[in-house]
């Protein structure tokens, strides 16, 4: 396991007023990372860099501690009802990740102090739904696993959500760093969930992650510790062999989580704007990551704003094979959705 150390940090000063902000100071200076101030982590001027790419990835590898000012959340469909901002950002360079555009100029790690009022906002919306239940995603803008170390605020909101009859908690990473979580109080309502794909999307496309084995290592981990556990599958792609990759993926599942297990997946095949395909081309100028429009469908999205999906027959042909690698492989697993 290699956890993340950043090579800078930026604190806004209200942040050491909080107990979190403090703990998270003292952690940075013990692993030697240079400490300095911004007035809003919303504004970060300051990190290194001659060219645009250069201060991107400098960018990735910063750390910006700061107060979530913003408390309405975002709905997350179709993972969970809400978003939880707990960070945004994530120190990976997966080329496909959405993070490139939705983030815009502000790729830097941004992780929150105010997880009090954080927390009671999520209250709050527990309490409109009631007596339903009420699903919270903390990983639509981080991987929140990723910087636990740090922060420890992913296990503040596992145990949050196991206190709370109507809570349930959601997240999904690429890293290993899974000890700070199993022997929380999690009352069985936080679903865990590894990104994985085929040995080609991750030695191609997924830079900086954790490798396979890990992941899955680390899945094997939290399962045992009694969580809810599930895979994402994405971002599903048809490389040249997809079908054997796949295969042999489930293959390897196979061998390290037990078939009778009562595991979820979730499928999402591979999108891009043209607005991603313009960024992506610029930080990765050799990705074999295939945008190639005249073989996609576009597909109208929220605002006018589309993306390119595979076309019908092929994404047909893609959830089939899955489907049915998960059918033989976990004949008790359930497919939530496939996107
Ligand atoms: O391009 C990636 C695609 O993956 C997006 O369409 C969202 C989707 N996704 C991501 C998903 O289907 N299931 C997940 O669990 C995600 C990891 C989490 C997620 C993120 C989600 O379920 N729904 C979302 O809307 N998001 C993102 O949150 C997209 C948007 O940028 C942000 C704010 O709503
Ligand atoms: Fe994006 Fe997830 Fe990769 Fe981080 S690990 S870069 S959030 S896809």
């Amino acid at each position: 396991m290699r956890l993340f150390i950043p090579d800078f940090a930026f604190f806004e000063p209200e942040a050491l007023q909080y107990p979190i902000g403090r703990e998270i100071e003292q952690r940075l200076r013990a692993l030697n990372v240079p400490i300095r101030e911004t007035t809003s982590h919303n504004r970060v001027t300051g990190i290194p860099g001659d060219t645009p790419n250069e201060k991107y990835k400098n960018a990735k590898n910063t750390l910006v501690v700061g107060l979530r000012k913003t408390l309405t959340f975002d709905t997350s469909k179709p993972s969970a009802d809400y978003a939880i901002p707990i960070s945004t950002g994530c120190m990976g360079h997966c080329h496909y990740c959405y993070l490139q555009t939705t983030l815009g100029a502000k790729p830097y790690i941004r992780v929150y102090v105010n997880m009090d009022q954080i927390l009671d906002a999520a209250r709050g919306y527990i309490r409109e739904r009631a007596p339903e239940v009420t699903t919270f995603e903390a990983a639509c803008t981080s991987d929140p696993v990723g910087i636990e170390h740090l922060t420890g605020n992913l296990a503040r909101v596992v145990e949050f959500a196991g206190q709370e009859p109507l809570a349930r908690l959601r997240f999904v990473t690429k890293y290993d760093g899974v000890e700070p979580f199993l022997h929380l109080e999690h009352g069985g309502h936080t679903y865990f969930r590894f990104s994985v794909n085929a040995d080609y999307v991750i030695r191609h496309f997924e830079p900086g992650t954790a490798p396979f084995a890990e992941r899955l290592a680390a899945a094997s981990k939290v399962y045992q510790a009694g969580y809810k556990l599930g895979l994402i599958v994405a971002p599903l792609i048809r490389f040249e062999g997809w079908e054997d990759g796949y295969a042999q993926l489930f293959e390897r599942l196979a061998q390290h989580l037990p078939r009778d297990s009562d595991l979820r997946f979730e499928l999402i095949q591979h999108r891009f704007t043209a607005t991603a395909k313009r960024i992506i081309l610029e930080r990765y100028p050799k990705t074999k990551l295939e945008m190639d429009e005249t073989k996609r469908k576009y597909k109208w999205g929220r605002y006018g704003r589309g993306k390119w999906v595979y076309q019908d027959d092929e994404a047909t042909t893609l959830r089939r094979h899955l489907e049915g690698l998960i059918h033989t492989h976990f004949p008790l697993a359930t497919i939530e959705y496939f996107t």
